[in-house]
């Protein structure tokens, strides 16, 4: 059975579109995945612990027959290859992959928590999601409206490394 799952992208150390592209094709290339559209390029304010610097954020759609347990660990496997090192939790990172929904199902497992239970107050996952799915519901609201909702954060749509990163993808 095919699902639309809806991936975040982030990234605040070396090159995140560079990783971002790197994990774009390799989920394009996956057997499994037979669609993926990608949103813009955000950059971020910092969230969670605000000395580091600013993050690049994106989010992806992807149709897959993967279970979400097997996307999870494709996932972990590209964030391995985007060179992810935990340093420390809420700090700097190359590259982060969640699975902020994976079509209408509530998963609650040891590692795996669907939809993202953080998504709601987090405006560098909800922008770049309304920017590819405004109308797609999680919980009791659409994500537009959950947006409309935290608006206050410094977000903005970042036209070089979005440019940046489609001339990874097609080139
Ligand atoms: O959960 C993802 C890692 N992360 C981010 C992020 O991706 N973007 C922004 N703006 N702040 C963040 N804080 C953490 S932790």
């Amino acid at each position: 059975m095919r699902v639309e799952a809806a991936l975040g992208l982030g990234g605040n150390l070396g090159d995140p579109v560079a990783a971002f592209a790197h994990a774009l094709t390799r989920l394009a290339q996956h057997p499994a995945i037979f669609a993926v559209r990608p949103s813009s390029v955000y950059r971020t304010a910092p969230w969670g612990k605000l000395d580091q610097p600013e993050f690049l954020n994106m989010a992806v759609l992807v149709e897959t027959e993967l279970p979400a347990r097997a996307l999870l660990d494709l996932c972990l496997d590209l964030e391995r290859e985007g060179g992810r090192e935990r340093r420390e939790r809420w700090g700097p990172r190359t590259l982060d992959i969640d699975i902020l929904t994976y079509g209408r199902e509530m998963i609650d497992e040891p590692g795996l928590q669907v939809p993202h239970p953080r998504i709601a107050e987090r405006a560098f996952v909800l922008a770049p999601l309304a920017e590819i799915a405004p109308g797609m519901v999680i919980g009791e609201r659409t994500v537009s409206t959950s947006l409309d909702a935290v608006r206050n954060e410094t977000i903005r749509r970042d036209s070089v490394a979005t440019d940046r990163l489609n001339a990874k993808l097609t080139g």
